[in-house]
């Protein structure tokens, strides 16, 4: 049928296509859009945390990303390969007349690809219903928000017939909450990475509260990252922590803060004993091999079937412990995992089992707030307090080696950060976006000012502000600055495209959220023999350990 989208006849097939505010409401399992002309543009959406999301221009699509060893824990890996521009969900273009073009799903499993002079969206299994929208992309976003909303909840919504059940959680309040508070948290992660200990992190708390209180840095969340566990899959204490990870958040509440601790739950490793004594617990392929999840910390990750009972159960008793031990604040990591496709303990597509796997999670936390990290996006929302919204910052802004040898815009970096960070403001009214850490020090750092300030900006725009900065390491101006910014409420004001009013001054994005250019074919080349030593396991392992070496030294010349 013939439908009105940026002021032209587009012809669909679909057949139900209704009018709803802003748009139009179709179902179907693949919906084709003839557009009027060739797109200039094409929005990319990354589909967990770290994947890539953004504006691309059609005539240099973003090429299939190296390594491949990586595309588990980067990308949905299932689309990994495609080189035409698409996404997870929704996927929009620009027309050469300025116009915009809106599809977006309505439900999970589903994707958008530019085909030629055609948009396409479809779901992985049966029917769904579609968004279709054109014109201003800020108004077309919001009213895509609204109708997620209405289907998937917004902040903790969806677990609240779970939540009332079990702990009598008046579930309004918790919607109404969603943006009252700004969340300041102190995180380990970006400046001791996996190098912390118990004495260590108990002297930067105490560093935090010093006597004069006109110092003190005024954070809600002390939180520890990974390095703590025996090990991922093992989530016990290990012997950096012999007091154990209760004392620790004793420690922590009485400076009162929320104590906040990091796991990937929904990962498991051949080092663990799960992986030893529940084989039968891990996700597997339709061959009965297992499904990798990626490569980290020197082994081979491989998934939880977030559909297996006793997977299940084991994965409510965790986080029952975390709860005991006194965390109530969680940061879970890696949780694409429970969204990997494979064969199932219960067959249901893969991103309905992670939304199992997070029920189960949202209703053991209870009460705590639930950051997730590296989460498959859409099947996030209603089931967490915040997402984590783009890939990695980092003591740089961006580099070679991601940009033009690897082509790698999931890697850690300001610039990578910044650009799908920026791209997934729309979810604001749905769940807490956030941007990760920003910096104030300049020890350990490479960022200029101007790179800073931007990832303070971000934060502002976000309303949830961290960093990793130890105290030691701050001079005293640094140190006033991120106290005043901790403490700041600044009005926070769209004013363009990609420009913000943040109280009294304004930012602009542009420069940053763009994709760089595409490299020459001799450092394509270059790239793809890197990248061919990544894919590597045991060259990888080498690096892991080499990285872990250079990271001891440069705490040694760095005390805490
Ligand atoms: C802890 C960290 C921090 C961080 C998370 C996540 O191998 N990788 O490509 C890779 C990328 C990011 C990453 C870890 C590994 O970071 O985003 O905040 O919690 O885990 O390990």
């Amino acid at each position: 049928m013939d439908i009105q989208l940026a002021n032209q006849t587009i012809t669909t097939n679909a057949t139900d296509c209704h009018l709803t505010k802003g748009g139009y409401i179709a179902a179907a399992s693949l919906l084709t859009l003839n557009l009027p002309s060739a797109p200039v543009s094409y929005l990319y959406s990354g589909w967990q945390s770290w994947s890539l999301t953004a504006w691309v221009d059609t005539d240099r699509p973003v090429r299939p990303m190296r390594p491949s060893s990586m595309h588990p824990m980067q990308t949905d890996p299932v689309y990994a390969r495609e080189t035409r521009p698409h996404g997870s969900w929704y996927g929009a273009v620009e027309l050469p007349n300025g116009q915009t073009v809106f599809l977006g799903a309505l439900g999970l499993e589903s994707h958008v690809m530019l085909d030629r002079q055609s948009l396409v969206g479809w779901y992985e299994t049966g029917n769904g219903e579609w968004f279709l929208a054109s014109g201003d992309e800020t108004e077309i976003f919001v009213r895509y928000a609204e109708l997620l909303g209405e289907r998937f909840g917004k902040g903790r919504d969806a677990s609240t017939s779970v939540l009332c059940q079990t702990f009598g959680v008046n579930a309004q309040a918790n919607a109404q909450d969603l943006h009252s508070a700004p969340y300041r948290v102190w995180c380990s992660w970006y400046s001791l990475y996996t190098e912390i200990y118990e004495t260590q992190l108990l002297k930067i708390l105490n560093d935090l509260d010093p006597f004069d209180s006109a110092q003190g840095l005024p954070f809600d969340v002390f939180q520890v990252d990974d390095g703590w566990q025996v090990g991922i899959g093992d989530w016990e204490p290990n012997a950096k922590f012999p007091s154990g990870m209760d004392r620790l958040a004793a420690r922590v509440k009485e400076t009162g803060r929320k104590a906040g601790l990091w796991l990937a739950p929904l990962l498991i490793v051949p080092s663990s004993s799960v992986y030893r004594e529940h084989r039968d617990w891990l996700l597997h392929d339709e061959n009965g091999k297992l499904v990798s999840a990626g490569f980290n910390w020197g082994e081979q990750l491989y998934a939880l079937d977030t559909t297996h009972p006793a997977a299940l159960d084991w994965l409510a008793a965790l986080m029952k412990i975390v709860r005991g031990w006194g965390y109530d604040y969680a940061k879970l990591d890696f949780l694409y995992a429970g969204a990997l496709p494979g064969k199932r303990y219960v067959d249901m597509p893969r991103e309905a089992a992670y939304r199992n796997g997070l029920k189960v999670i949202r209703a053991a936390l209870g009460e705590a707030y639930f950051l997730t990290c590296a989460a498959p996006i859409l099947p996030s929302i209603g089931l967490c307090d915040g997402i984590r919204v783009g890939p990695d910052v980092g003591e740089t802004y961006t580099s070679h080696r991601d940009d033009d040898l690897l082509m790698n815009f999931a890697a850690p970096g300001v610039r990578n950060a910044l650009r799908t960070t920026f791209h997934r403001l729309w979810l604001q009214p749905l769940v807490h976006t956030d941007p990760d850490v920003v910096y104030f020090r300049s020890r350990q750092n490479n960022l200029t000012p101007e790179q800073k300030s931007l990832l303070q900006d971000m934060a502002q725009i976000c309303n949830f502000k961290a960093t990793s900065d130890i105290p030691a390491w701050l001079t005293d101006s640094e140190r006033s600055a991120l106290r005043e910014f901790l403490e700041s409420r600044p009005e926070v004001r769209k004013t363009g495209r990609t420009a913000y009013q943040i109280g009294d001054h304004e930012v602009d994005f542009d420069l940053h959220i763009g994709m760089p250019s595409q490299p020459d074919k001799f450092t394509n080349l270059q790239g793809a023999f890197i990248s061919g030593l990544a894919n590597v396991p045991a060259l990888m392992k080498v690096f892991d350990k080499l990285g872990k070496n250079s990271l001891k030294k440069k705490l040694k010349q760095n005390p805490v």
